[in-house]
C-alpha cells in the first residue's frame, strides 16, 4: 500500500543534503559533495526497497528490478539555487512506487536519478549519453562556468560505477516532476499531463572589445564589451518579435564581465545565451535573428565574436498508450481538476524518449515558481502526484 507518510518523509530527507538559503532551498550541483552523499542515501533507499542499485560512469544512479521493468524517476542534482523538488519529487515518488510493488509482488517498477539533468556541464547531460545523444567523450569536454571539465568533474563518481545499464530492460519511462509554472496553480489544478515537451538551443557567446581606463577614454573611442551585450540584448528583444509566439523563451541567465572593475571599461564579456519553443522551425528562426543581431552589433562596435558549441535537444511528444493511463489516474485522483498541457521546462524524458515510450505528470509550483529557494508544493498535490504515477505502474 502507497504510504504518503513514508514518502514526504523520504522527500524531506532527501532535502538535508545540500540543504541552504530560504525555505525548503537545496544547493546539490551535478557531482557536488551533497550530490553525490544524496546519491548515495538513494542507493541505500534503492537496496531497502528491494532493488538492486547501480551507479554508470556519468553518475546515473539506477535501482534495478528483476527483468524486463517499467522505468520511473527524474534527476536529485539541482541549480546552483534549486528547490527541494525539482527532480527529487520524481525519484522519491519512484521509489515509493517500486517499494510497494516490489513488496506486493506488484509489476516490476525499476527507479532512476539522472545526473546533470540541470546542466552543469551542458544541457540534460547525464541523460543525454545515456540515451545516446551524446558520446562520452564530448561530454568530458563540455566545462562548468567555472572552465571545470566534465570528465574531470565525474571521476567523484569513482569505484561506485558499474556496468553501463541497458535502456532494452525497460518498457517505457514515466517522470513526475513539479510545473515550475504556473498554469495548474493558477487554475486551482492538481495534475497536469505532458502532451509535448519543448526543445532548446543553448550556447555562451564571448564578446571581446578593449579593456581601458574609464576616466581618459572617450565613449566615442570606445570598444565596450558590456555596451555590446546591451545593444544586443535590447535588438533581439525587438527583432525576436518578429518570429515568437507567446510560448516561445530566450534567456541571457549567466553573465561574466571581465575584468569586472568600477574604473575599468569592460574588455570581455562571456554569457549564456539560450531559447525555448515547441517548434523546430521556429527554434531555427530565432537562432537566425539572433546570429544575425550579433554580428551587426559586433560589426557596429567593433567587437569580436567567439560562440562556444550550440548545444540543444528536438521537441518531443509524449507517448499516446503512457498519457492515456496517467489520464485515467488523473481523472480517478482528481477529478475535473487535471489537465493536458505542454512542458516549457526541459526533461530526462526527452532523452530517454530515444530509447523507449516516455510520458510525463506535472503537479502544480505554488505561484509558478522554481529554480528558486522558493520552489514549493502543496503536500496534498504531492501526494495526488504520487497516486497518479502509482496508478500508471500498475499498482
Ligand atoms: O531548465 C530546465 O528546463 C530544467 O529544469 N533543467
Ligand atoms: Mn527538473
Ligand atoms: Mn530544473
Amino acid at each position: 500500500m502507497i504510504d504518503p507518510n513514508r514518502f514526504l518523509d523520504d522527500l524531506h530527507a532527501l532535502r538535508r543534503f545540500g540543504a541552504a538559503g530560504v525555505g525548503k532551498g537545496v544547493v546539490r550541483p551535478a557531482y557536488s559533495e551533497a550530490d553525490m552523499a544524496a546519491r548515495d542515501w538513494l542507493a541505500s533507499r534503492m537496496a531497502e526497497a528491494g532493488l538492486t542499485p547501480r551507479f554508470d560512469a556519468m553518475g546515473n544512479l539506477f535501482g534495478l528490478a528483476e527483468g524486463p521493468s517499467l522505468l520511473l524517476g527524474s534527476h536529485s542534482d539541482s541549480q546552483p539555487q534549486g528547490g527541494w523538488l525539482d527532480g527529487a519529487l520524481g525519484v522519491v515518488a519512484a521509489l515509493e512506487v517500486a517499494r510497494v510493488s516490489t513488496g506486493s509482488g506488484g509489476p516490476a517498477v525499476s527507479v532512476v536519478s539522472f545526473q546533470d539533468e540541470e546542466g552543469r556541464y551542458g544541457v540534460t547531460t547525464g541523460s543525454n549519453v545515456w540515451s545516446g545523444g551524446l558520446f562520452q567523450a564530448d561530454a568530458d569536454a563540455l566545462t562548468d562556468h567555472d572552465g571545470v571539465p566534465l570528465g574531470q568533474a565525474r571521476q567523484v563518481v569513482g569505484d561506485r560505477a558499474g556496468a553501463p545499464v541497458d535502456p532494452a530492460q525497460f518498457t517505457g519511462f514515466v517522470e513526475l516532476h513539479i510545473e515550475q509554472g504556473a498554469t495548474l496553480d493558477t487554475a486551482g489544478e492538481q495534475i497536469g499531463v505532458v502532451t509535448d515537451i519543448v526543445g532548446i538551443r543553448d550556447r555562451v557567446i564571448t564578446l571581446t572589445g578593449q579593456q581601458n581606463h574609464a576616466g581618459t577614454t572617450a565613449m566615442a573611442l570606445r570598444r565596450d564589451a558590456f555596451q555590446g551585450l546591451v545593444a544586443f540584448s535590447s535588438r533581439l528583444n525587438e527583432r525576436l518579435r518578429n518570429v515568437v509566439t507567446p510560448q516561445s523563451v530566450w534567456t541571457i541567465g549567466h553573465v561574466a564581465l571581465s575584468p569586472n572593475a568600477s574604473s575599468i571599461v569592460p574588455g570581455q564579456v562571456r554569457f549564456s545565451m539560450q531559447w525555448r519553443d515547441a517548434d523546430v522551425a521556429r527554434l531555427a528562426r530565432m537562432e537566425a535573428v539572433i546570429e544575425e543581431t550579433l554580428s551587426k552589433v559586433a560589426a557596429e562596435l567593433d567587437l569580436g565574436v567567439e560562440k562556444g558549441p550550440l548545444l540543444g535537444l528536438e521537441p518531443v511528444a509524449m507517448d499516446v498508450d503512457l498519457c492515456a493511463q496517467l489520464e485515467a489516474g488523473a481523472e480517478m485522483v482528481a477529478p475535473g481538476k487535471w489537465r493536458q498541457m505542454l512542458s516549457g521546462a526541459l526533461h530526462d524524458a526527452t532523452n530517454v524518449a530515444r530509447c523507449m515510450p516516455v510520458a510525463m505528470l506535472f503537479v502544480p509550483s505554488i505561484g509558478g515558481i522554481s529554480h528558486a529557494f522558493e520552489e514549493n508544493t502543496d503536500e496534498a498535490d504531492l501526494v495526488a502526484g504520487l497516486h497518479v504515477l502509482a496508478h500508471a505502474a500498475g499498482l
